[in-house]
């Protein structure tokens, strides 16, 4: 039989030449060459400013301290910081040595930075002093030994075995980085996932990969996500641990020579002010945020009328949270970004934010990135789908992962063998080519935009010894979209409360991981190859 006809859906912008041929670094510093003297970052709360040619000459004075701690070409370093300065010069200096960043939430626990440390093969940490605590965790290789640990922050003194960051930076030779001939093919940051099932498994982004997914975004005579050489200044606020944030705000920003400004963490007051002082043009937010901006009172009281767009991504935002914001910025254009980690991970942008924009409607994810091809498939046959059906997204482009680190399982059940990267998002294509997403049928929950793997949690449970078996599910929530709660079937004799169980978990994971209720049942619901059927766990929790 003929095979079935696949409809592939494609941007409204044409095509352009992606120089997927240059570094990561090279590409993103390419603009600093004509505009040097230009502001590249801002650190909100002192006002401290690099221009591009500072910024850049930092990078390779951090390459040059880097290389002499002895990462080469293939290393990956770990990164385990709030957005800093230093987070952006680390990460270009090992960029330029060819090396890999592979960044952690550092609010992780000991155990959760311990895996990704171990998974990933970091031999080199760099942090503040406040973390280094959690490094000195028994499971650690000892600092100063087999595990080098840099601290940036040198007003309390460098903490024990750990060395020096500006120290190290101000006395590195620039020009002693040595020449080491970088591939398109070669991996350049390593964010963690859980994709579509499982434990979180180390994402490889090349160096083409990732040029590429920033030129879909900000290249072009009529870039998609218009971002202004020498005016605009992008709100880094969104942690750049998180692939959102390092890609779609410091990544593109660098790369269309605009400022970036750096908050640590967010904190309601301190951006408003921050958005305030600096006349924030471009704000990269998430849904949570949104709700912020669109309800904190504090907002009538600053003037934010510097913001011209406001970009929302990582979860789904309701229409009416869309409403209010827009009610309080009626000067901003208002849209959103859909992307996944694995998928480079930008698949599609809001047509509005355009050099020469065209419209997008209200609850759009936008349209399908350029130079890419996006079909929705049914989720039980495969078969392709036309506009208007809702199906699992899929994605093909230079964009897209390579694959998972050492996992060529997990990495051939996520992208088929004609390309096709497999999202586990729900969603549909209308008559106006903009992307809806409607539904997940991946085992992830996300609490605010951050990654919650169920299969994280069950492991945990499973382990407790008054715990039978366990199934964790996303429960709806108004501040954060989705929270995890379990399904728990006690063992034999055991009396194991609710409390006691949530506080076993939450000692051993990050915050937005923490379970949020325990229903205790009989058994879980499986099938016949010992899947936990999700769904039904799900629609027991929708039934009043
Ligand atoms: P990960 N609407 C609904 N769901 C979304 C959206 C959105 N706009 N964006 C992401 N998701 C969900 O790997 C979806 O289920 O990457 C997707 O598969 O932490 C999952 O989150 C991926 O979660 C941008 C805009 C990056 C967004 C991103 C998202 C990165 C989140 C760059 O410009």
């Amino acid at each position: 039989a003929a095979p079935e006809a696949t409809t592939i859906f494609r941007s409204r912008l044409p095509d352009i030449d992606i120089p997927t041929h240059m570094p990561l670094h090279d590409y993103c510093f390419a603009t600093a060459a004509s505009a040097p003297d230009a502001p590249c970052l801002i650190t909100a709360a002192t006002g401290k400013t690099y221009t591009f040619a500072e910024t850049h000459l930092l990078c390779r004075k951090a390459a040059a301290a880097l290389h002499g701690l002895g990462v080469r070409h293939g290393d990956r370093i770990m990164l385990l910081l709030q957005n800093s300065v230093e987070f952006a010069l680390a990460f270009f200096g090992a960029s330029m040595l060819g090396a890999v960043s592979t960044a952690a939430n550092p609010f992780c626990t000991p155990q959760e930075i311990h895996k990704q440390l171990v998974a990933s093969g970091a031999k080199l940490v760099v942090t503040q002093s406040a973390y280094v605590d959690k490094l000195r965790h028994e499971a650690f290789p000892r600092i100063g030994e087999a595990l080098t640990v840099i601290t940036i922050d040198e007003d309390d003194g460098t903490p024990d075995g750990c060395q020096p960051f500006w120290a190290l930076v101000s006395a590195a030779d620039e020009n002693s980085v040595p020449e080491s001939p970088i591939s398109p093919d070669d991996a350049v940051a390593l964010p963690y996932s859980s994709g579509t099932t499982g434990l979180p498994k180390g994402v490889v982004l090349t160096h083409g990969g990732l040029v590429s997914s920033v030129a879909q975004q900000v290249d072009g005579e009529n870039p998609n996500l218009h971002m202004r050489a020498g005016e605009d200044v992008v709100l880094c606020v969104l942690p750049l641990f998180h692939i959102f944030s390092l890609n779609s705000v410091l990544l593109c920003a660098l790369r269309a020579g605009a400022a970036v400004m750096l908050m640590p963490r967010f904190e309601m007051g301190a951006m408003l002010e921050g958005i305030e002082r600096w006349r924030v043009t471009v704000a990269a937010v998430v849904p949570p945020l949104v709700l912020a901006l669109a309800k904190n009172p504090g907002v009538e009281k600053h003037d934010l009328s510097s913001i011209r767009i406001v970009l929302s991504g990582a979860a789904p935002l309701g229409k009416e949270l869309e409403d209010a914001l827009r009610g309080r910025l009626p000067q901003a254009i208002f849209g959103q970004g859909y992307g996944m980690t694995e998928a480079g991970p930008v698949l599609s942008m809001c047509p509005a934010f355009a050099r020469e924009p065209t419209p997008a409607k209200s609850g759009s994810c936008g349209t399908v990135v350029r130079n890419a091809q996006l079909k929705v498939v049914d989720p039980d046959t495969g078969v392709s789908l036309g506009r208007n059906l809702p199906g699992e997204i899929c994605i093909r482009g230079p964009q897209i992962m390579k694959g998972y680190l050492n996992d060529p399982v997990a990495t051939a059940a996520t992208i088929d063998v004609e390309g096709w990267l497999h999202t586990g998002d729900i969603g549909y294509v209308d008559d106006d080519d903009e992307v809806f997403i409607v539904d997940r049928v991946k085992e992830l929950i996300k609490f605010k935009g951050f990654q919650v793997p169920p299969a994280e949690l069950e492991a945990l449970l499973i382990a407790h010894p008054s715990i039978a078996d366990a199934a964790v599910v996303p429960q709806k929530d108004d501040a954060a979209g989705e929270v995890p709660v379990a399904f728990v079937v006690r063992a034999a004799d055991s009396d194991i409360a609710e409390e006691a169980i949530k506080e076993f978990v939450s000692k051993q994971v990050v915050f937005y991981k923490r379970l949020h209720k325990v229903y205790f049942t009989h058994a879980i619901p499986k099938s016949a190859s010992g899947k936990i059927l999700r769904k039904e766990l799900r629609a027991k929790l929708a039934a009043p």
